[in-house]
């Protein structure tokens, strides 16, 4: 079994933990700790349910109990797969109970990213609801099944049919095991992925625990705080920036939001008196257009976090005036490195700037295609290091030969410019992923799809400027004699088993790519070349 490690060098972790970035709790020893001081304070709401901290311990220890009455032995990974509702927390907090990790994987995957997780991580169990928006994960479950051998267990939230239903597993006899070392990873959280499909990103209690604590300083969330989790909360941005985690360890208070439209927003923003949430660039849009008309109340909003894509100084200059509330952008990734504008900040740098890093100790390196540093004001690479950025991925020796260099600073793949005060400026990235409302979809992984397709000779897949996603994928084909057309072709990727925003959502067949001096097709520079040409007849 590859072994689940993360580990910074000793003089590194020592200045860490010197510096009190590092302070040695644990996932589960904080909230027991939360519910100590504040047992009876809401911390999680969702539908008619309404649980305290001592209601949301309590659960996550019988979840842990349940956990290992099937079997599952500490250091074991569980595929996590749900949605916004409170037992997200309660089946995630109980994993960290018994020393089991989670891996988890956002609502939208599908069978191959869920086969791909499984085998990656060599879990045992994978946790399911039941259903959502209209979707059946037990169907989902029974085609993983078929293809991850070693999955031992399906464990559902609902009506388990076949599977195991999590709320009658009994779990009377099960002593819950001493709390891991703080050192240790907590969980798998997946990568965004410029190349090939998600990776595996270990997070050890330590350097998480101290990345949402200070984005709760940074960010003032308080006991009075109401936080709304408005996407998916599996993902890195609202999970931990400041997300739910950083929200339970302020002792706030968080609603979990079954979609992010606005109407369904602003009514839990109305009812809950929500103070803070998070959204993507083209959800902003939409809010900003729907409050002008809406019925709700949604004055108590005090803060509004807007990451995950490029957010354009245009569009950030109106959220005042449309929401009533402050902008914070924040710029970060699953592999650590997160910056906020603080909410003090003059307009200029809240509207122009993607923030500054979290921690004096995030060593932020700018540099051209040599590796010499840039001036600031100049785009270049960015690469960093720090007290919660990762050293290596899980598993994957080709990627972290990549995406690591020699003395440990980690290549994001982001083009940015520094201000003068230290601030980021995202221009674009390395990489060739689209960015779909903070959605990333690798190319590489599309055109693998696309050539499995009989009619499909050669494929290559970029982004293309939309107003509303901020970017969308096209697909360029080289058909293999008649062309398949672009609904069956849509309707093959789909059925692959993907996530649907990974379907490219428009698709051009051309007559042949061109090659380099060589003959050979440089993917980068062909991906680039289709880009342009494509942009020049539009
Ligand atoms: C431009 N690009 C951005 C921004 C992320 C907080 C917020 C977001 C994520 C996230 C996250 C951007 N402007 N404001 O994990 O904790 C792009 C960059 C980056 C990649 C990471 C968090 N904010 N990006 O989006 O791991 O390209 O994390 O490298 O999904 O998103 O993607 P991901």
């Amino acid at each position: 079994m590859s072994e689940l490690k993360q580990v910074w060098p000793e003089k590194y972790a020592l200045r860490y933990r010197e510096k009190g970035y590092w302070r040695g709790e644990t996932m589960s020893g904080f909230l027991a700790q939360r519910a100590r001081e504040t047992p009876d304070r809401i911390a999680v709401i969702g539908g008619e349910q309404r649980w305290t901290y001592a209601g949301l311990l309590e659960r996550a220890n019988e979840n842990a109990a349940r956990f290992l009455a099937l079997g599952l032995r500490p250091g074991e990974r569980v595929v996590v797969q749900l949605p916004n509702i409170p037992e997200f927390l309660s089946v995630v907090f109980g994993l960290f109970r018994a020393n089991l990790i989670p891996v988890f994987a956002l609502p939208a995957h599908r069978v191959t990213e869920i086969s791909h997780f499984v085998e990656k991580a060599q879990a045992s169990a994978y946790v399911i609801t039941a259903g959502d928006g209209g979707f059946d994960y037990r169907v989902l479950a029974r085609e993983v099944r078929a293809r991850a051998i070693g999955l031992r267990h399906v464990v559902v939230i609902g009506d388990a049919e076949e599977f195991r239903a999590l709320d009658y597993i009994p779990c009377s006899e099960q002593a819950l095991p001493p709390l891991p070392s703080p050192a240790e990873v907590a969980f798998l959280q997946i990568s965004g992925g410029s190349t090939g499909l998600p990776k595996l990103i270990p997070r050890t209690h330590d350097d998480y625990i101290y990345s949402f604590r200070a984005s709760a300083d940074i960010c003032g969330l308080g006991k009075d705080s109401v936080f709304m989790a408005a996407l998916p909360v599996a993902h890195n941005f609202p999970m931990s920036s400041p997300g739910v985690f950083g929200a339970l360890y302020a002792g706030s208070r968080i609603v979990m939001c079954p979609s992010p439209s606005a109407e369904a927003a602003f009514a839990l923003i109305e009812q809950e008196r929500v103070t803070m949430t998070g959204v993507v660039p083209p959800l902003a849009l939409l809010w900003m257009q729907a409050a002008s008309t809406s019925k709700y109340d949604i004055s108590s909003l005090e803060v509004l976090l807007v990451g995950g894509a490029k957010f354009m100084p245009e569009a950030a200059s109106r959220v005042r005036a449309a929401l009533g509330c402050t902008l914070q952008q924040v710029f970060g990734m699953a592999e650590g490195l997160v910056n906020y504008t603080r909410l003090d900040d003059p307009d200029d740098i809240i509207v122009n700037t993607q923030g500054r890093p979290i921690s004096p100790d995030d060593e932020v390196l700018i540099v051209d295609d040599y590796g010499n540093p840039v001036a600031d004001g100049e785009p270049g690479q960015l690469l960093t290091r720090g007290p919660y950025t990762i050293r290596s991925y899980h598993n994957d020796d080709a990627a972290n030969a990549r995406a690591f260099t020699e003395d440990g600073y980690y290549r994001t793949g982001d083009i940015v410019s520094r201000t003068g005060e230290g601030y980021l400026v995202v221009r674009g990235r390395a990489g060739d992923h689209i960015n779909r409302a903070g959605e990333k979809v690798s190319a590489e992984e599309i055109e693998d799809q696309l050539l499995a397709h009989p009619g499909v000779f050669d494929a290559a897949v970029v982004s293309i400027p939309d107003p509303y996603l901020g970017e969308r994928s096209c697909a360029f084909i080289i058909p293999k004699g008649e062309s398949p057309g672009v609904a069956a072709l849509k309707a093959f990727v789909r059925g692959r088993g993907l996530a649907e925003f990974k379907v490219p959502d428009q698709i051009v067949f051309v007559g042949a790519f061109q090659t380099t001096a060589v003959g050979k097709v440089n993917r980068k520079v062909l991906r680039q070349q289709l880009r342009e040409q494509f942009l020049k007849t539009v």
